[in-house]
Order: C-alpha cells, then structure tokens, then sequence
C-alpha cells in the first residue's frame, strides 16, 4: 500500500471511546519496548507519529490511526514491563482483554517479537490468547537490522517453534531501521482487508 495520509485519531481507554467506523483494523501486541510504535511509524513512512521512546511503557492508550481514510491501525501499550503496579497490571489486562474481545473491525492482530531472541512466555501467553479467540495474527519478528542476515532462518525456526505458530499464520523478518520486511508487511495486511 502506497500511503498517502495518516494520523492519529483516538487515544482510546475504553470502548466508547473507539471510532465508530466500519474500517478494517490492525492491532498491535507485543512486550513493552519491542518495537510496536517504531514498526507503525515504518509502515506509514512516519518518524514520530506513534511515540518512541528509550524507556519501556511509553504507549499506555489504546491509540487509533487512520490510514489513507481506509483502515485503522491500533497501537497498544505493552507487555512484560516489571515497574508497574498490580493494579496497573489488571488495568491493562482488562483493556486489552476488552479491545480484543469485542472489536468487529479487527482483521488480524500484528505480534511483534524480538528476532534476537526466542520468544518469552508472556509472547506465548499473548499468542495463545489470541488464537483462543480465533484472532489472526501477523508474526512481526523485528530488530533483524541487529543480527547478520544468515542467522535470520535460525532465529525464525527458533521463533515458530516456541510459538508453536499455527500454519495459516504469517511471520515476517522486520527492522524499522532499514525497512526490511515492510513491503511484504503491507501485502499481507492488505491480504486481510
Ligand atoms: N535497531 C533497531 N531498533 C529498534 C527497532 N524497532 C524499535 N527499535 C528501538 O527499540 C526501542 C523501543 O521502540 P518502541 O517502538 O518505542 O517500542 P514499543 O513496543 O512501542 O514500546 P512500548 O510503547 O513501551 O510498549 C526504541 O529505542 C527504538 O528505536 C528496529 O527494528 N531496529
Ligand atoms: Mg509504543
């Protein structure tokens, strides 16, 4: 997809607040700094659209963009950072639950996971969740930019199996540095719309 305008909607914590459009849309999931917002910004050749930060937690809504006034793509706070509360912790939990549940439009759901490394339990937890409730997913495994090209496959295998990644699933070798993987990104997204 050439993309031709794009801009953040909606900072959304509940449902009321999500857009009321019939759009397709495309979440995000993924541990806390994995490279969600970076890989937004890559796939709509944006630099600070969707914030990035150094620290982990910097996305804590459920942000809504509206992509060449077609679809939406949604980031989501992360997984998997120590320094929050418990009570944090549930709030996030049940916005996530909340948004995933029951949201019509959602086409696919984008896991990002580190390429470097196999993926954690809670990157098994979030995929399970997702296939509990038939969701599809993309398979965005990211960071590829900082590992030489010919142990990509290596750390792909690595990276299904501790997935256990269902067939009808796509996985993809991403860098939002060098913008690896986001042409093929974009026709598999489309493939969904
Ligand atoms: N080298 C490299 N660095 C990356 C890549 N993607 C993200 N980063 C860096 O990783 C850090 C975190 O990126 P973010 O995009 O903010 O991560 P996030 O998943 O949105 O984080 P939260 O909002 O905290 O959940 C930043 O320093 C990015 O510059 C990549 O493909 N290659
Ligand atoms: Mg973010």
């Amino acid at each position: 997809m050439k993309v031709v305008s794009s801009d953040i909607v909606i900072s959304a914590v509940k449902p009321e607040q999500y857009p009321e459009t019939a759009l397709p849309e495309f979440a995000l999931a993924g541990r806390s700094n994995v490279g969600k917002s970076s890989f937004i910004n890559k796939m709509l050749n944006r630099k600070g659209l969707a914030r990035i930060s150094s620290k982990p937690g910097k996305t804590q809504t459920l942000n809504f963009f509206l992509i060449n006034e077609v679809l939406h793509f949604v980031d989501v706070p992360g997984y998997g950072y120590a320094k929050v509360s418990k009570t944090e912790r549930a709030a996030w939990g049940k916005m996530i639950e909340t948004y995933f549940t029951t949201r019509e439009q959602l086409k696919a759901a984008v896991l990002i996971v580190d390429l470097r490394h196999p993926p954690t339990a809670d990157d098994v937890m979030m995929y399970e969740f997702l296939k509990h409730y038939d969701i599809p997913c993309v398979i965005i495994a990211t960071k590829a930019d900082k590992i030489p090209k010919g142990k990509w496959q290596k750390h792909l295998k690595v990276t299904k199996e501790t997935l256990d990644l269902d067939a009808n699933d796509h996985i993809i070798v991403f860098s939002s540095e060098t913008g690896e993987g986001k042409d093929k990104a974009w026709s598999i997204l489309e493939s969904y719309m």
